[in-house]
């Protein structure tokens, strides 16, 4: 297979940061910038060793970095922390107790806040409430509940006494849990009775009790209540959390952590089907998570943030909980859909509660431009100062509609690129140094040293794609697969001779150092022996003023190799004609070259994403080869979606 993908986007449109914004912000000095990140890159133990030591300590450490054992690295070696400390008690002592920590909206209207001082004691609740069920540090406790108040508290309860905490997406299936469960050797359960999505009660503890159905390690499900849907209950396993909670002691000495204890798993579904339980550490992964924020959200003590990320996805850990909280922010936490009950309900909280930083994922943008500028502008935006996206390539119409409607051509957009597994915002601007670009997650962060390579691990020449990789060990990487070091090792270190960390994301730099990201390598497309990129051919096709989203997959072809076969969704009052159709095959050899012209147009009604907007290639290429879908399909938010993909066929 040749190694480089070829690209063919070109965006020439630059963004610098504007004066206003540089006035206030944190890092604006281009030479300190590059001092700073020089240092990071050629003294990494001075630079993190630096920022490390701005946080709680119980115990300091000896030595920065231990790479001996690579690819299992040790972060901050001999120190003990606990981030729970970092993220409550560290503001109560210096008399922050009274800023507000959490701000919470529930679907249906119903609101709560909590200060530092008063979060604190709720997880000092919680955590004596885990304890008082047996709960100690290193069990695993998986988590299964609504983007409510509670599930911020279960999991710093968790940090608390040292349990790690395995949060599993609200919508997955009963089969998902059991096998996560099960993976992890769950001791113990939280989950709630249900949640409000989209108007309607989603149950959630029906599921957890059909997911433990023969699972014998589980001894405790607390629940929380939620919703007042009705639900079984087990005598002996179950129990009310906030009844238990609320007979414990508002204190709870925080577990001294070493900076290695697992603080938590992650499962992502890795391609060969079985779920990876993704391991995060304590003080490694703290400190990605507070410095990342710090710079790449500019955070200051008067900002409302808001990170519209679910907690189950790790956009959720690192930058609604532990990055945030350690940065003693104000975070706002949203229970439901962002169109119930209407397609504003994200711009009437913005104006609501003065929104001034706001993180979402392009999935959620390309909904909103299709629902229609005008249940965005009739709500007050002039608090937003910094937009950030996060989740996949963001195509460059959507990025301009973000700037200009949403930010009123005035906040700057943050493009983060980063993973599961590296903790962490890794790729990005900090938006007062980087002029940005439309599509481009632009430079590595601080301490990242991130290569775009060939298949003999050459770099690529500036507009040539290649293979990302990351060449040096970084605070907040993941330290293992749970359970299966062999597996860490093959995915993520193999394909470069155990010399670099291999994300698997394509990606090309231009002439001015700038990271394009240009999807998964699993999906890049070979059509007559040229590679090329899925998100820049999709990126043509949603350029067509009759297209909110696309998706392109190869299907074989005996001609060509691979033919393209793209899934289109079209905007509201657009009608699916042949002729349509064969209007943006036209388009897209207009706007890139013949060599990309889709074979076939597929119109469907939606598309088969995850809960981040994540479109799962893999169930397309089924479809379009015709083939049964054989593939995991229990971590698709919308299950009727395939089933309508297939009608559509017939
Ligand atoms: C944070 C998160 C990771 C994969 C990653 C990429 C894609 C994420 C961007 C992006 C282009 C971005 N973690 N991805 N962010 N692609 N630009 N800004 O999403 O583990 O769920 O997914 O997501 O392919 O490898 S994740």
């Amino acid at each position: 297979m040749s190694p480089d993908i070829d690209s063919v986007l070109n965006e020439t449109r630059r963004f610098p940061p504007s004066a206003e914004f540089q006035a206030r912000a944190q890092l604006s000095d281009p030479a300190q910038y590059e001092r700073l990140y020089r240092e990071s890159i050629e003294d990494p133990d001075a630079f993190w060793g630096r920022v490390a030591r701005e946080l709680p300590w119980q115990q300091p450490f000896e030595r920065v970095l231990d790479w001996s054992a690579k690819p299992f690295a040790r972060w901050f070696v001999g120190g003990k922390l606990n981030l729970s400390m970092a993220c409550l008690d560290q503001h109560v002592a210096a008399g922050r107790g009274g800023r507000t920590a959490i701000v919470w909206e529930g679907e249906p209207g119903d609101s709560e806040r909590y200060t530092y001082a008063e979060l604190l004691a709720e997880v000092c609740r919680t955590a004596n409430a885990l304890k008082a069920r047996g709960v100690k540090k290193g069990d695993r406790v998986a988590l299964y509940m609504p983007m409510i108040p509670e599930i911020v508290l279960a999991m710093l309860a968790c940090a608390r006494i040292g349990a790690i905490h395995s949060v599993i997406f609200g919508g997955f299936s009963a089969q998902s849990i059991k096998d996560r469960v099960l993976d992890g050797g769950c001791t113990a359960v939280i989950t709630a009775d249900g949640s409000w999505r989209r108007g309607k009660v989603l149950p959630l503890k029906p599921v957890v009790d059909e997911a433990l159905l023969g699972v014998k390690s589980v001894h405790t499900v607390f629940v929380v209540q939620r919703a007042a849907n009705e639900i079984e209950w087990q005598s002996g396993r179950d129990v009310w959390l906030s009844e238990l909670a609320r007979k414990q002691s508002a204190e709870c000495a925080p577990e001294p952590m070493d900076s290695e204890d697992t603080l938590f798993l992650l499962y992502t579904s890795g391609s060969t089907g079985k779920p990876k339980g993704i391991r995060h550490t304590t003080a490694g992964y703290l400190v990605g998570a507070y410095l990342s924020t710090k710079y790449v959200f500019d955070l200051r003590p008067d900002d409302l943030y808001w990170c519209t990320a679910d907690v189950g996805w790790i956009t959720g850990h690192s930058y609604v909980v532990y990055g945030p909280l350690a940065n003693g922010a104000t975070v706002l936490l949203y229970e439901g859909a962002p169109n119930q009950p209407h397609p504003g309900r994200f711009w009437e909280l913005v104006a609501k509660h003065k929104v001034t930083i706001l993180y979402t994922a392009p999935t959620a943008i390309r909904s909103f431009m299709r629902w229609g500028d005008e249940h965005v502008t009739r709500f007050d935006r002039s608090s937003l100062r910094l937009l950030g996206t996060v989740g996949e390539p963001i195509n460059p119409e959507a990025w301009m509609w973000y700037r200009t409607v949403v930010g009123e051509s005035r906040c700057p957009i943050v493009d983060t690129w980063w993973q599961t597994e590296t903790g962490s915002i890794q790729i990005t601007p900090l938006p007062g140094i980087t002029a940005t670009k439309p599509g481009s997650a632009t430079r590595p962060f601080f301490g990242v040293d991130a290569a775009i390579v060939d298949e003999q691990g050459h770099e690529v020449p500036p507009g040539k794609g290649g293979y990302l990789v990351i060449k040096k060990p970084w605070p907040s990487m993941l330290r293992g697969i749970w359970g299966d070091d062999a597996r860490y090792v093959e995915t993520y270190w193999s394909k470069f001779g155990g010399r670099w960390y291999f994300t698997g994301d394509g990606a090309r730099r231009d002439e001015d150092g700038y990271f394009w990201i240009m999807g998964r390598v699993d999906d890049v497309l070979n059509v007559s022996g040229h590679r090329l990129s899925t998100m820049e051919v999709e990126s043509a096709l949603v350029s067509h003023a009759d297209v909110v989203e696309a998706a392109v997959v190869g299907r074989p072809d005996e001609l060509t190799g691979e033919a393209l076969c793209a899934f289109v969704t079209i905007g509201p009052g657009k009608v699916a004609t042949p002729a349509l159709a064969e209007a943006l095959k036209e388009h897209v050899s207009k706007e890139i070259g013949k060599l990309a012209r889709p074979a076939e147009i597929r119109f469907a009604e939606a598309l088969p994403k995850t809960r981040s907007g994540k479109i799962m290639r893999r169930l397309l290429r089924d479809i379009a080869a015709g083939r049964e879908v054989t593939q995991d399909t229990t971590t698709l938010e919308d299950y009727s979606v395939l089933a309508r993909l297939r009608i559509e066929e017939e």
